[in-house]
């Protein structure tokens, strides 16, 4: 009885060890602050799967669907798309089985109602409490790399709509984050530097 006791503890102890290693990243910054080159260095190296909302955005736009061609003029001026639309897009990726383990959200959350949504997702997905890597730069560079990249939504103009847009909706989102789980990582610097600072942060546990 006793040993049957000890083994059902140690099972319980090791699928809990398990569960601390899944984890929920959010890629928080401005527009050009490298959330997404982030992204696809974590994946590189720790195999967490990464969903960027953009991406998911501007797959609908070129698709040319119904709600691809409702987003391109929001997008185009550089305004967010309804929350409704974009909770719906997370909601169904995090549906898919590879989420389980955890995952990387890259520019989702940006708002405080999105913020709150994802808490009520995650804890119904029973998925741990989510860990902020607030990626922070200053305008100039922001222009500097937006300019030189070229993108649809990069003509000077929008970008710096989108720079108010992040102050006005996105900024708020960080006082929601404060305590334990944050973390503000200094974006200037090569790829490489950025990611050695995050590196400092997910470890010692992932390194
Ligand atoms: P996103 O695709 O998220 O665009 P973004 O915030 O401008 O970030 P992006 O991914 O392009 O830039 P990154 O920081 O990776 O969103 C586009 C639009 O979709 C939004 O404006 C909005 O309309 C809509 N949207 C998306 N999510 C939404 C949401 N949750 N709610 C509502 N609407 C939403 O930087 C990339 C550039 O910098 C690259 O060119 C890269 O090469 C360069 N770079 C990266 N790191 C560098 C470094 N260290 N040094 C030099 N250059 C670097």
């Amino acid at each position: 009885m006793r040993s049957t006791t000890l083994a059902l503890l140690g099972l319980l102890a090791a699928v809990s060890a398990a569960a601390d290693e899944r984890q929920v990243l959010l890629l928080i910054g401005p527009p050009g602050a490298g959330k997404g080159t982030q992204a696809e260095f974590i994946t590189r190296k720790y195999g967490l799967p990464s969903v960027s909302t953009g991406e998911l955005l501007r797959a609908e736009v070129k698709a040319g669907t119904e709600l691809g061609k409702s987003l391109a003029p929001i997008m185009a001026k550089g305004e967010l798309v309804s929350d409704e639309v974009v909770n719906q897009l997370v909601a169904d990726r995090l549906a898919k089985p590879d989420a389980a383990r955890g995952i990387i959200l890259d520019g989702y959350p940006r708002t405080v109602p999105q913020a709150k949504y994802l808490d009520e997702l995650l804890a119904w997905r029973g998925l741990p409490k989510v860990t902020v890597l607030h990626i922070d730069l200053p305008e100039a560079e922001i222009i500097s790399r937006l300019t030189a990249r070229g993108r649809a939504d990069d003509k000077p103009e929008v970008i710096r709509d989108r720079i108010k847009v992040y102050a006005r909706d996105t900024e708020p989102i960080l006082a929601h984050y404060a305590g334990a789980g944050y973390h503000r990582i200094e974006g200037t610097g090569t790829p490489k530097e950025v990611f050695d600072r995050i590196e400092r942060v997910l470890a010692p546990s992932r390194r």
